[in-house]
């Protein structure tokens, strides 16, 4: 059977030109050649090959650039999310002291307080490295966790009821390595702030209405944000972790 099919006009060749224009037998051997007389025209057609261009300082410095801009955007995110992950975990630590605060009360009658705890206002108290905030949270750490002496690598028989239960993890505590003088330290390495300092039955003697927050106590992070307490020291309390 004979099928035809429309030749264009590069195809026609010297053989076919006796057949009726626009149209030639399928099949034919006849379409080889015409096939390899287009690649030779392309071929030919390709310009000579340019030697290979060096890469210009300008390129190198456009590379380096975007090389330092990705790396920035990889770092600030990773910080990111360490900075929240700090942050939630010292949320769940806080409620979990703040649960143990609970329990003491309930055995006790009253919060733990003493001169420290009494003394550390944190209306004005910025600085968790300082030994207002360690003391306070020293004598939080012996009451709450039963460890008479404070350091948790020693018992004793004075020791008494740990009101953490399973809450009290290693990485709450410092010194590390655990020695004496232990503290509870939030995410940030920092002491936690504890206050009694507006519990007028914790605190008789030093209450005054312009000190602390909460009638009961005031339990806080510094969220790492410093040690600066100037300007004092709203601005630096906006992103601490507390409970008033
Ligand atoms: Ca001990």
């Amino acid at each position: 059977m004979i099928a035809r099919e429309p030749v264009g006009r590069d195809s026609v060749e010297p053989e076919t030109n006796t057949l009726e224009m626009g149209w030639r037998v399928s099949g034919s051997a006849e379409r080889r050649p015409t096939k390899n007389c287009r690649t030779c025209e392309k071929a030919t057609a390709i310009p000579p090959a340019t030697p290979e261009r060096a890469v210009t300082i300008v390129e190198l410095l456009v590379v380096i650039m975007i090389i330092l801009i990705l790396a920035g955007l990889i770092l600030s995110i990773s910080s990111y999310v360490q900075n929240k992950g700090a942050r939630a975990r010292a949320e769940t630590e806080i409620a979990a002291m703040s649960a143990a605060l609970e329990s003491y009360k309930a055995d006790n009658g009253i919060y733990p307080a003493n001169d420290a705890t009494n003394s550390l206002d944190p209306t004005t108290a910025t600085n968790p490295s300082s030994s207002s905030y360690t003391s306070a949270s020293n004598y939080l750490y012996i009451q709450l966790s039963g460890d008479s002496d404070g350091n948790p690598t020693t018992t004793s028989s004075s020791d008494t009821r740990n009101y953490f239960g399973g809450s009290l993890k290693q990485a709450m505590l410092g010194p590390n390595p655990p020695g004496a003088n232990t503290y509870l330290r939030d995410p940030f390495r920092n002491s936690y702030g504890y206050s009694t300092s507006k519990n007028p039955m914790a605190n008789p003697t030093g209450y005054t209405s312009a000190n602390g927050y909460n009638p009961t106590f005031d339990l806080w992070s510094t969220a790492g944000t410093g040690t600066s307490g100037t300007p004092s020291p709203s601005p630096i309390q906006n992103t601490w972790i507390k409970n008033w």
